[in-house]
């Protein structure tokens, strides 16, 4: 099964980024770029396709592609990103998957940012946040209720998004902060962040192995501890813009157009 994996460069203008939990911090533009790079190489090694889409450098968080859209085996949703300087990041998304997916879009007043989502099969969470609003819950809901989805609207606090706080690192086990999401609201089992690495919690599941920030020692090693495989990767500078591994990919199967007619 091919799959494939959406990237963007980093722009030239990141230093000028949004921020909501962290303090502004110089970048160093070029070994950003390096890191990405590297990134990109780890998903292509681990056997996907990558369309790695130009710089765009009036647009400061364009590689974040993660939160442009949600690309489902059925559709892909376009989002409406809660910054409003994040919103024209868009305009290309819609183009580059338009080829691979019927295109559902978010309208006002709904506002989501693809990394308030976790699908996990066929249950798909959705994090409240700053970004991410109930109108687009209930929207979501009509897109994806009637190929079978569930969607649940999930209170967290204390980080940008809900992928901050939780992701999948197997088929059925989260990595978790607990400070800032209740596992309960999850029936998954799951391994919590070290408490001294409270942003620990993203992780980018890619079937063989699990790709982690080289920045969680303590966190790394109670993952390798419960038998998950994981490769690591420093992306120290895209941090200070409050990225992290899940948010620099856009991650899908390549499914031809008759069998998604079917
Ligand atoms: C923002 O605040 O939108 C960017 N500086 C960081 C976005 C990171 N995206 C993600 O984790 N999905």
């Amino acid at each position: 099964m091919q799959r494939l994996a959406i990237t963007r460069m980093v722009s030239r203008s990141i230093e000028h980024c949004e921020l909501l939990h962290l303090q502004r911090q110089s970048i160093d533009v070029k070994k950003a770029i390096e890191q990405h790079k590297h990134y990109e190489d780890i998903l292509g090694e681990a056997g996907f396709c990558l369309l790695r889409l130009p710089e765009l450098p009036q647009l400061p968080d364009s590689c974040f592609v993660e939160d442009t859209a949600l690309v489902f085996n059925e559709i892909a949703i376009i989002t409406r990103p809660g910054a409003l300087s994040r919103r024209p990041e868009i305009e290309s998304i819609k183009e580059v998957l338009s080829p691979y997916r019927r295109l559902f879009l978010i309208q006002a007043p709904a506002t989501l940012d693809g990394g308030d989502v976790l699908s996990v099969g066929k249950q798909v969470y959705v994090g409240l946040s700053n970004r991410t609003n109930r109108h687009a819950v209930s929207q979501l809901q009509k897109m994806l209720n009637p190929f079978g989805y569930t969607v649940l609207s999930i209170p967290f606090g204390g980080c940008l998004h809900l992928k901050t706080a939780v992701t999948l690192i197997s088929g059925n086990i989260l990595l978790i902060n607990p400070d800032w999401v209740n596992p309960a609201a999850f029936h998954f089992d799951h391994v919590t962040v070290d408490k001294s690495e409270p942003f620990a919690a993203n992780a980018l599941l890619l079937n063989e192995f699990v790709l982690y920030p080289s920045a969680y020692p303590k966190t790394l090693k109670k993952l390798r501890d419960a038998g998950i495989k994981v490769r690591t990767v420093d992306l120290s500078e895209l941090a200070k813009a409050e990225g992290a591994v899940t948010c620099c990919s856009l991650i899908f199967q390549f499914i031809g157009e008759k069998e998604r007619n079917r």
